[in-house]
């Protein structure tokens, strides 16, 4: 009977709620026709169908990214209507305030959970704190928030960015090694993601720690091409004529590679496993790790965005009242030619 009553409740609030933002929005629709669609956010038509169901707000940063489609994919795959979720679903098309609009638009929604891909790491402690104030818990994945009080979040599932930036210099210095090319003089560009996301500050900090033991390796520069293909070509166009001479080149995701290697093409210099250019990726999407049982791209350190069940996990212990770990790290391998090709079949992005 509580539950029924905290249910009607919540009903009641939520239609009111409901009710106070149209009205608050319709002005909006009239006035800024145009802008207003730019940041429509869907709303969950609460009726009795969704009345049992848990409904949560995911804020996705964007689609710039193969990596970020299967993400994508993962969490919709976990939340279904099956599963008992009801999911309102908003791509922030990489600016950080069409995602603090998105959480605030689930916030007056009066949604169960906010589940949230932050585009960069600042800049959330305000949404948050309302957040926490209307009682939403908020469910961080891939990318981590930099909040000054951490109970602004419930949890965190990522990846280690900065093992993952590691893991890139370990193979360097392998590779390095095996052609006893050690001691050599090797000229390096970086690729970076979005600057100031949490993907981009891991990989780049991770790879110069061990890029700080060698100082033959000269990292002769680093610009960001936003994690997207397109952008990846125009920086790494940038560099060829700049850099005659580049050994490696440390690309923070796939799309950029693909967007690096077409420069590379039109700029007749070779790459991959004989080339001029070895090619250091992250992300281990499908495409890319075909490339990498072509020798076309050396090494690809994986990252893994099969999170979707990890955030059905934790809804449900929150649902019992069951407490959940601060943070919980996906697990991810690293692909060269030598073992990609065991686990390219059956692979599913
Ligand atoms: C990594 C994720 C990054 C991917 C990119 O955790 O945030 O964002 O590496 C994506 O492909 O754009
Ligand atoms: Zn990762």
């Amino acid at each position: 009977m509580k539950r029924l009553l905290e249910r009607l409740e919540e009903v009641f609030f939520r239609h009111v709620g409901a009710c106070i933002l149209l009205l608050c929005v319709m002005p909006l629709i009239f006035v800024g026709h145009g802008i207003f669609r730019e940041i429509e956010v869907e709303q969950a038509p609460f009726d009795a169908e969704t009345e049992d169901l848990i409904v949560v707000g995911f804020s996705q940063l964007g689609s710039e990214s193969g990596w970020r489609t299967a993400h994508t994919l993962s969490v919709q795959e976990a939340l279904t209507k099956d599963a008992g979720y009801f999911l309102i679903f908003n791509n922030a098309r990489q600016m950080q305030e069409n995602q603090i609009k998105a959480l605030r638009s689930f916030i007056s929604q009066r949604v169960d959970y906010i589940v949230f891909a932050p585009v960069i790491e600042s800049g959330w402690d305000t949404v948050l704190q309302e957040a926490k104030d209307a009682g939403i818990p908020v469910i961080v994945i891939d990318r981590m928030v930099n909040v000054e009080d951490d109970s602004l979040y419930t949890t965190w599932i990522g990846t280690d960015a900065r093992k993952e930036g590691e893991k890139a210099g370990r193979w360097l210095e392998r590779y390095l090694r095996e052609r006893e090319m050690q001691s050599e003089d090797i000229n390096i560009v970086v690729l970076q993601g979005t600057i100031g996301s949490t993907a981009e500050i891991g990989r780049t900090e991770g790879f110069r720690k061990i890029a700080d033991f060698h100082k033959n390796w000269h990292i002769l520069e680093s610009a960001t091409g936003d994690f997207t293909a397109a952008k990846g070509k125009e920086v790494m166009e940038k560099m060829l004529r700049r850099y005659p001479n580049i050994d490696v080149l440390v690309s923070q995701n796939d799309d950029m590679t693909m967007g690096a290697i077409a420069a590379m093409q039109e700029a007749g210099v070779s790459f991959g496993e004989d080339g001029e250019v070895a090619v250091i990726s992250f992300d281990a999407i499908y495409d890319a790790l075909e490339m990498v049982d072509a020798g076309r791209i050396n090494v690809d350190i994986e990252c893994n965005p099969v999170q979707g069940a990890y955030i059905d996990e934790i809804i449900r212990k929150l649902e019992n009242g069951e407490t959940v770990e601060k943070s919980y790290i996906v697990e991810e391998n690293i692909f060269t030619k030598d073992n990609v090709a065991e686990f390219l079949e059956g692979r599913t992005y």
